[in-house]
């Protein structure tokens, strides 16, 4: 082992071929957390060559062998539970039990994936012909690349693998140059369950590596989850190939509808948890809430006193409510959308972009901290900060005066179409909210935050094409034969 991480590839710890190196740091403190190497196309090249070679024996096993592996990966994610909490924590930021639920989500999808082995797929079609028998089988498709963010960092790679691997496909994994250090101890949870040689295989890196992994002819599916600039790059990229196929989940600018009968406690804590959790750093936190006016000043004042009040702070103390963001640049981006909407002339309501001394905990002046910034502004005015995403905590209140119909046009107002949530006592509402909101995740009566990890998850709209998880995973690591026998002598 050289002093520093190496990459995983065909069951081996290789420095790979480059020279540089890259550090993870503690977004909290500016602690350096680890030296990698950094893969370049030659790495990823030894690393999609090992796979493809591995899925002939690997795809040759039953689901349930190719589970008994990940079962013996959800047994260590639940042993390590709060060791790799805290890893998550250090590495992204998140507080804890934030850090300690992604290691849960993990699991929860390996359980999963590991359970349905006990499901064979496909489908029984009758012929249209009495003596024939028609049916459909599922087939691995091959090599699946993973490339994955840094906000989850546990749970996102294990949505994208957990189901490709049980179907028999393999996997080069190339996670988030943030989080390096949980993708470490994921590999090494492959090695420790003894996952045959190039089955599973990790580059660490930046993203030419992920670009080159999209580029290998020999890659039949690209997983992706990040950002929809390099989305709808790989979406191009991959469409252009016949036979290769992408799934890719980007961000959002979502949306919490109020209407004028819902039940304010609920409002004011869905908003709450989902604008400020994570920092605003989830493909599904809210930078929209669209407020009926018969409700918006009890809503208003209540949502500021909450954003005035969330404990930004030491994301390993247990009563913090938002850690530091991800990055000094990504601080800087923040920063620029909170100026644009003063800019653009909005009305500011609270403004915590620099905490005062004494919120930041001692030892950590070198985070990246930033605390809520809240405003309101007209819905019907074309603002860049109401339409794209911020990543932040960046919460714009948008005061509405009609019905539903109303209110769910401004929620579709965006290039977006990933998350949002309903708050209404009236089913009526809620149901022409579920049918029209364009959006792949609706929520109703509850905060926009995430999923259970066997729904569908992923947008319309500039915020994906497919499901690069869950059980939807399986159309994009699968290939379907429709298969016919003739039970007679005649052929029709
Ligand atoms: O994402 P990137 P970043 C959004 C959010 C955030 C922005 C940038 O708005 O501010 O994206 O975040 C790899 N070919 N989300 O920079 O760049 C990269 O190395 C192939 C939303 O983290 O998309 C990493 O592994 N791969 C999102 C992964 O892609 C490439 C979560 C994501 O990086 C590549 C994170 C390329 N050309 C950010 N360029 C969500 N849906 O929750 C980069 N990568």
């Amino acid at each position: 082992m050289s002093d520093t991480y190496q990459h995983y590839i065909d069951g081996e710890w290789t420095d790979g071929t480059g020279e540089e190196t890259f550090v993870s740091e503690n977004p909290a403190n500016g602690d350096e957390l680890g030296e990698f190497r950094r893969g370049t196309e030659a790495d990823v090249d030894r690393a999609v060559a090992a796979a493809d070679e591995a899925f002939e024996e690997w795809k040759e096993l039953s689901h349930i062998d190719r589970a008994e592996y990940l079962w013996d990966i959800y047994h260590e994610l639940k042993e390590r539970h709060q060791e790799l909490g805290e890893v998550v924590t250090m590495e992204c930021g998140k507080e804890i039990s934030e850090g300690k639920a992604d290691v849960t989500e993990a699991w929860h999808m390996v359980e999963w994936a590991a359970g349905d082995a006990r499901h064979p797929k496909g489908d029984v079609i009758p012929s249209e012909i009495p003596s024939k028998d028609a049916y459909m089988r599922r087939k691995p498709r091959g090599v699946v690349g993973c490339i994955t963010p840094w906000n989850f960092p546990v749970a996102i790679p294990f949505w994208h693998m957990a189901v490709a691997l049980v179907e028999g496909n393999t996997v080069v994994f190339k996670p988030a140059e943030q989080t390096p250090w949980c993708a470490q101890i994921l590999a090494e949870m492959f090695e420790d369950a003894g996952v045959p040689d190039g089955v599973f295989n990790m580059v660490q890196g930046f993203g030419d590596a992920g670009n080159a992994i999209v580029e290998d002819d020999r890659v039949d599916t690209v997983l992706f989850t990040g950002s929809a600039e390099v989305g709808h790059k790989i979406a191009s990229k991959v469409g252009g190939e016949p036979g290769k196929l992408a799934a890719c989940e980007m961000g959002g600018k979502n949306n919490i509808i109020v209407t004028e009968n819902a039940d304010l406690d609920t409002a004011v804590h869905s908003a709450t948890m989902s604008s400020f959790k994570t920092t605003g750093q989830r493909c599904v936190s809210s930078e929209r809430i669209v407020v009926h006016e018969d409700v918006y000043d009890e809503f208003k004042e209540r949502f500021v006193a909450n954003a005035q009040n969330v404990a930004v702070g030491d994301p390993l103390d247990e009563n913090t409510f938002m850690g530091p963001l991800i990055e000094e640049e990504h601080k800087e981006k923040v920063s620029q959308y909170n100026q644009l909407a003063k800019d653009e002339g909005v009305n500011v309501l609270v403004d915590r972009e620099e905490l005062d001394d004494d919120e930041i905990p001692d030892g950590h002046e070198d985070g990246h901290w930033v605390g809520p910034f809240v405003y309101e502004a007209d819905p019907h005015e074309d603002l860049r900060c109401t339409h794209e995403e911020v990543f932040g905590p960046h919460v714009a209140l948008l005061k509405y005066s009609g019905d539903i119909e109303d209110a769910v046009d401004i929620h579709n107002d965006t290039d977006y179409g990933l998350a949002g949530a309903i708050i209404s006592e009236d089913y009526r509402q809620i149901n022409y909210f579920r049918d029209n909101a364009e959006i792949g995740l609706a929520y109703g009566n509850l905060p926009c935050i995430g999923a259970e990890v066997h729904l569908p998850f992923g947008g319309v709209k500039k915020s994906g094409n497919g499901y690069p998880s869950a059980r939807e995973v399986i159309e994009a690591v699968t290939e379907r034969t429709a298969w016919t026998l003739n039970n007679s002598k005649d052929i029709e």
